[in-house]
C-alpha cells in the first residue's frame, strides 16, 4: 500500500509515520509537509535512511505540486496537514482558512482525479463546539465550531463530506479529542507547562483553570486511524477518544507534582476569548464498530510523556530557540 500523508512532520503526523511503518513494514509513505513553524524534521531523525519512508517539502495549497505527487499513483491519503493552534486562529485566522480548508479541497481534487481507495480526513473534536456539565459529544452532534481554528477544521471535514456526497470519493473523517505524548510542539498546554516548570519559569493557565479536555496519548490516535483506513465504512465519520476528562488545572498540578516543582508557579491569567468550556468524546462507535481501545490510561501516558521531555531537553531548547528550522536546510537543502 502506497499512503500519502500530509503534515507528517508535525506532532501527530511524525508519530503517525513511524507507528505505521512499524506496524506495516511493506507500506510505502510519501511524507508531505510544508515545514511551517510546526513542522519539524528532527522528529524523522530514527526513520532516516528507511527507504519506506520519503519526505517531500510541498505546501498542500499548492495545486501544482500535489498534482504532480499524486501522479505517482497513491492508494490512501491521509490528511493531517493544519493550522492547528487555536491561540494563532485568534490572532491570524486567515492562514487557518487557507491551509485547512482551501488546502484540504485541493487534496481532495487531486485524489479525485487520481482515483484512491480511502482519503482520510484527521479532524477534531473542537469541530462540536462546547459540552455544559454533562453529555459527549457523538458522532450526530451537530456542528458548531467557535474559534477560527475549529471553523477551519469544520470547513475542511463539510468539503471532505461534499466530496463524498456529489462525487463519491472514498472518505472517512476521524474527530480525535486532545493528544498529548512525544513530539508536540511546546505551544500546546501538557509540553508549554512541562518545558516552563523546568526552568521554573510562570505557567499561565486561563481564566478559573476549571476548563476541560478530553486527553488521548498520541499512539492510540494513531492506532485508531490506522483502523479507521482498513476497516472504516466509506463515508462514515469516527470520534477517537479514551474518556479522560480533566481540568486544565488538574493538569498542570499533576506536572508540577511529577516534576517535584511548586504550585506557586502557577499564574492565572485573562482567559483565551471565545474558550470552549468542556470537551468529551463517545467513542462507542469506533470502539465497537472497529474493536479499537487505548492502550494507556491518562496516569501512564502523562509520565511517558514528562519522562519523554525530561530525556528529550535538546529537541525543545532547539525549538525555543528557532534552532530547528536550520535542519532542513542542512539535511536536505542540498538534495531538494
Ligand atoms: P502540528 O501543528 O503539530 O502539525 C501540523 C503539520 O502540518 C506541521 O508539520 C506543519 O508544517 C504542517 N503544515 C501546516 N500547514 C501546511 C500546509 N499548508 N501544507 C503542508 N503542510 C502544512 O499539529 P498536530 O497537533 O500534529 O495536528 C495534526 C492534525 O491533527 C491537524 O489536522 C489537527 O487539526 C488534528 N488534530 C489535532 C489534535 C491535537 O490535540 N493536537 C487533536 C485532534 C485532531
Ligand atoms: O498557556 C496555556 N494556558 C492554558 O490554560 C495554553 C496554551 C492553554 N491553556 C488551556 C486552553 C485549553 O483549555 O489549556 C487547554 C488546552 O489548550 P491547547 O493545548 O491550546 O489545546 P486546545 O485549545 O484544547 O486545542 C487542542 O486540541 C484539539 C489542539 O491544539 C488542537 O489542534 C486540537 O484540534
Amino acid at each position: 500500500m502506497k499512503l500519502l500523508v500530509t503534515g507528517g512532520a508535525g506532532f501527530i503526523g511524525s508519530n503517525f509515520v513511524m507507528y505505521m511503518l512499524q506496524q506495516h513494514p511493506g507500506y510505502q509513505i510519501v511524507n508531505v509537509d510544508a515545514l511551517t513553524y510546526a513542522g519539524n524534521l528532527e522528529n524523522l531523525k530514527s526513520i532516516e535512511g528507511n527507504t519506506n519512508h520519503t519526505f517531500v517539502k510541498v505546501d498542500i495549497t499548492d495545486a501544482q505540486a500535489i498534482d504532480q505527487l499524486m501522479q505517482q499513483g497513491i492508494d490512501v491519503v491521509v490528511n493531517f496537514a493544519a493550522e492547528s493552534h487555536v491561540d494563532r486562529s485568534i490572532l491570524e485566522p486567515e492562514v487557518f482558512v487557507k491551509t485547512n480548508v482551501l488546502g484540504t479541497q485541493l487534496l481532495l481534487d487531486a485524489a479525485k482525479k487520481y482515483g484512491v481507495t480511502k482519503f482520510v480526513q484527521v479532524s477534531t473534536d473542537e469541530v462540536y463546539g462546547t459540552l455544559g456539565e454533562t453529555g459527549l459529544f457523538t458522532e450526530e452532534t451537530p456542528l458548531q465550531p467557535n474559534s477560527p481554528y475549529s471553523a477551519s477544521k469544520a470547513g475542511g471535514d463539510l468539503m471532505v463530506r461534499a466530496y463524498h456526497e456529489t462525487f463519491g470519493l472514498p472518505v472517512n473523517i476521524t474527530r480525535c479529542s486532545n493528544n498529548y505524548g512525544p513530539y508536540q510542539f511546546p505551544e500546546k498546554l501538557i509540553p508549554l507547562m512541562i518545558s516552563r516548570a523546568l526552568s521554573d519559569q510562570k505557567l499561565p493557565v486561563y481564566g478559573d483553570g476549571m476548563n476541560i479536555r478530553d486527553w488521548l496519548y498520541v499512539e492510540d490516535h494513531c492506532s485508531a486511524i490506522d483502523l479507521v483506513i482498513h476497516q472504516g465504512k466509506i463515508g462514515e465519520v469516527y470520534n477517537i477518544g479514551g474518556n479522560n476528562e480533566r481540568t486544565n488545572v488538574h493538569i498542570v498540578k499533576t506536572i508540577l507534582a511529577e516534576l517535584g516543582k511548586p504550585e506557586s508557579l502557577i499564574a492565572y491569567v485573562e482567559d483565551r476569548p471565545g474558550h470552549d468550556r468542556r470537551y468529551g468524546i463517545d467513542p462507542t462507535k469506533t470502539m465497537t464498530q472497529l474493536g479499537w481501545k487505548p492502550k494507556y490510561s491518562f496516569e501512564t501516558g502523562i509520565k511517558e510523556t514528562i519522562r519523554w521531555y525530561l530525556d528529550n531537553k535538546e529537541w525543545w531548547t532547539r525549538i525555543q530557540s528557532g534552532a530547528y528550522q536550520e535542519y532542513y536546510a542542512k539535511q536536505y537543502g542540498s538534495r531538494m
